[in-house]
């Protein structure tokens, strides 16, 4: 048995062009299922629905054989016991400082005061502020970060940013890019050596999936300049 370790929403449904590219229909949609174990049209292929931030945790521990993570989970949680060996390219999205729009943020860094920041992010934030060498007091938050800085609980925050409308519609402004953000392919490496054959054709499925969309999308890309 292979088990694939997915959150709902959009890595779910951007995964979904991949596993039928690797020959994996899942047959139960997990918004209108209480299951949190589905089956596929493979005897021998399932998948697990669990929090975006429990992916890591299923894969490391062997509760599943693979998983499909963001980065920004990742490296919050850490990489041990875990193989990564694809970049999906897909629920892209990036990780941001961003601030109230009347909060002067250049002189609050430079005056090397202590900035008080909201995020879920505390890993990231807490690296990213070390190495610029801006004092942080980091406030863990477990969502709507946006919220923060409106009520005075910090000066930034510290979140991902897609379309940029979230912080658009409560009056924040990104003031730094940290990091691109992508989700990944993680695999259990027991698994990995005990179900080689098997895994592998997943890897190998998903890896030509990702090239022939990447592909087709620098074909849209240079068809819209002309
Ligand atoms: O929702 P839940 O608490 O269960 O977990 P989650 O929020 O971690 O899961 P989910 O499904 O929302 O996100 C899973 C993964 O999708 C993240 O770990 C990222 O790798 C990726 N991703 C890509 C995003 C976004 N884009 C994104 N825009 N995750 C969250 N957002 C949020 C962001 O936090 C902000 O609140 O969307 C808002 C900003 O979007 P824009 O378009 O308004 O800028
Ligand atoms: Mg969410």
């Amino acid at each position: 048995m292979i088990t694939l370790a997915l959150s709902k929403g959009r890595i779910f449904e951007e995964t979904l062009p991949l596993l039928r590219a690797a020959g994996i229909e899942v047959l139960e949609d997990p918004d209108k299922s209480r299951k949190l174990i589905l089956a596929t049209n493979l005897d021998d292929v399932r998948v697990l629905v669990v929090r975006a931030t429990d992916v890591p945790t299923y894969v490391q521990y062997g509760g599943a054989d693979l998983g499909i993570t963001g980065k920004d989970t990742l490296l919050e949680h850490g990489s041990e016991g875990l193989y990564q060996p694809l970049d999906l390219q897909i629920a892209k999205c990036r990780i941001s400082v961003a601030v109230r729009a009347d909060f002067d943020y250049a002189s609050a860094v430079k005056q090397g005061s202590r900035l008080k920041v909201a995020t879920k992010y505390v890993a990231i934030a807490r690296e990213f502020f070390a190495a610029k060498g801006v004092h942080v007091d980091l406030i863990k938050l477990y969502g709507s970060m946006e919220l923060a800085p409106l009520v005075g609980l910090s000066d930034a925050i510290v979140d991902l940013v897609s379309t940029g409308n979230t912080l658009k519609a409560n009056q924040l402004v990104e003031v730094e890019h940290i990091m691109d953000i992508s989700s990944r392919l993680i695999v259990n490496q027991a698994a990995l050596k005990l179900k080689q054959a098997r895994i592998r054709k997943i890897i190998d499925a998903f890896a030509a999936a990702t090239s022939a969309a990447s592909s087709a999308n620098s074909v849209l890309a240079l068809s819209s300049r002309t």
